[in-house]
């Protein structure tokens, strides 16, 4: 039995119906063969037995009072993953389907994430079951203010630095800061994605996005294809999904799609991007409302149906598993060529496979969205330095990083006799500067 499958087999025995965190691991595991297959040394060390199990895992209550005086609680997480390469590093979920798996998941992937970043960031993930929407101002304060009352214990800017993720926005990072530092007393970058008057770094906002279409065209110039031209569908409506689509549109794509959970919008002309944001950014609407105010357009119920709109290339960047195997096959019948993943492992197994066997060419979420978490690290640097840098710098440096990281990928795979499979590029590459480091630093 190989080291790898071993592994696999105790990971699932030993952390029963995490479905999510087993998918993940499973993938990132399998592609590893190539690497373990020299570097017998890992075995010894125990390196994946160790890389699999999170250095600590927190799980807390969150009391709060509604706005009607009703007390509700919630459960809150921080998953500490591996502090191999710099202090865990990682984003917050408010959503009401997060559970332990999902934010093992998430917290496992930003191991490998973090690391192509060539930035000195471990690896964390955290969030809740509470859900922002429909709640008010004043309910989500006292929720964050609750959450943040058992976190900042555990956090600090050289221990653990959480950010935003799904229903963490600027206004919930707000809150959480505001907190932080009056428990606290100390004004330090304990977490990113702040506002721009307090320590935030601009680009931050629209890096995950931004960054996802950097990458996605690194892939496509390899093959003398670009986004000038093309037709992109975009699943997702929020802060990966506008950002991408803003520049997707910069470079000449149109499109055509966008979803949240109740359905899509398909605008044949071009979505209005100044109109999403306004209904998602500033009214925190729904998509459907698109439709009522260009007639171009029409809403669908349901978010699967998104994948049959015929497109040249499609990024999906809402949640994991929302592209199944039915969805892939149609994307491929209707000619896309290339597939992003803006969102955190949102291309089911079989999915993927189809892709692989149709030769679409797939840029890997720990690779494509890795822009987010990067420009979080340049963010930290500002507050360390306390200097602030220029768009155009950030930018700049975004935009280096994400080039170089589409170049260790694809070299990566090369090397280790899987050219084109950047999803084994990204993991090979994101687990050997890891595992090197854990290597020297003893058995901790
Ligand atoms: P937002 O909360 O800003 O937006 C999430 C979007 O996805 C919304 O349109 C939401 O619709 C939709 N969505 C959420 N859950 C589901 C679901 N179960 N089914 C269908 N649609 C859903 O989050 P982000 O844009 O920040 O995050 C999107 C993805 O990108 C996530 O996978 C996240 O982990 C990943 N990511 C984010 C980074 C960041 O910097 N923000 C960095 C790297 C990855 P609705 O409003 O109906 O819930
Ligand atoms: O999944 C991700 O990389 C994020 N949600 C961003 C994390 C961060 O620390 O900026």
């Amino acid at each position: 039995m190989s080291y790898a499958y071993e592994v696999l087999q105790k990971v699932i025995e030993r952390n029963p119906g995490e479905a999510e965190f087993h998918q993940a691991v499973k993938e990132v595991l399998e592609t590893l063969e190539p690497l373990l297959n020299v570097r017998r040394d890992y075995r010894r060390a125990g390196i994946l037995e160790r890389i699999v199990e999170p250095e600590r895992q927190i799980i807390f209550r969150v009391p709060w009072v509604d706005d009607q005086g009703k007390v509700q609680v919630n459960r809150g997480y921080r998953v500490e993953f591996n502090s191999a390469i710099g202090p865990y590093k990682g984003g917050l979920r408010f959503h009401p389907s997060v559970n332990l798996a999902i934010i093992k998941f998430l917290g496992f992937e930003q191991i490998f994430k973090n690391s192509l970043t060539g930035t000195p960031i471990g690896a964390g993930k955290g969030g809740s079951d509470f859900d922002p929407k429909g709640r008010s101002d004043g309910e989500v304060m006292r929720f964050c203010q609750s959450f943040m009352t058992e976190l900042y214990r555990h956090i600090g800017p050289n221990t653990d630095v959480p950010a935003g993720d799904i229903g963490v926005g600027s206004r919930e990072i707000g809150y959480m800061f505001g907190q932080y530092k009056r428990i606290k007393n100390t004004f330090e970058g304990v977490i990113t994605g702040k506002g721009l008057t307090y320590g935030g770094s601009l680009v931050r906002k629209e890096a995950t996005g931004y960054g996802l279409i950097y990458l996605v065209n690194e892939m496509l110039e390899d093959k003398h294809m670009s986004f000038e031209g093309a037709t992109v569908v975009i699943s997702g409506s929020g802060n990966v999904a506008i950002y991408a689509a803003e520049k997707a549109m910069e470079l000449g794509a149109k499109v055509v799609t966008m979803s949240d959970s109740n359905g899509y919008i398909y605008d044949a002309q071009g979505i209005n991007l100044d109109t999403v944001k306004l209904i998602k950014e500033v009214n925190r609407g729904r998509i459907k409302e698109y439709a009522a105010i260009h007639s171009t357009a029409k809403h669908y119920e349901g978010y699967d149906g998104i994948w049959s709109i015929p497109c040249d290339i499609a990024l999906p960047c809402a949640t994991q598993n929302e592209l199944n195997g039915e969805s892939a096959k149609i994307l491929v019948k209707n000619g896309c060529v290339a597939v992003g993943e803006g969102a955190n492992m949102p291309t089911s197994p079989e999915a993927v496979e189809i892709f692989r066997e149709n030769k679409v060419l797939f840029a890997p979420a720990k690779a494509a969205n890795a822009g987010g978490v990067a420009t979080s690290a340049l963010e930290m640097s500002q507050n360390s330095l306390r200097l602030s840098w220029s768009f155009e710098e950030v930018d700049q440096k975004l935009k280096d990083i994400m080039v170089s990281i589409y170049k260790t990928i694809s070299e990566v795979a090369k090397e280790y006799g899987c050219e084109g499979d950047l999803i084994a590029g990204a993991n090979i590459a994101g687990f050997i500067k890891v595992a090197d480091s854990m290597l020297v630093q003893g058995i901790v």
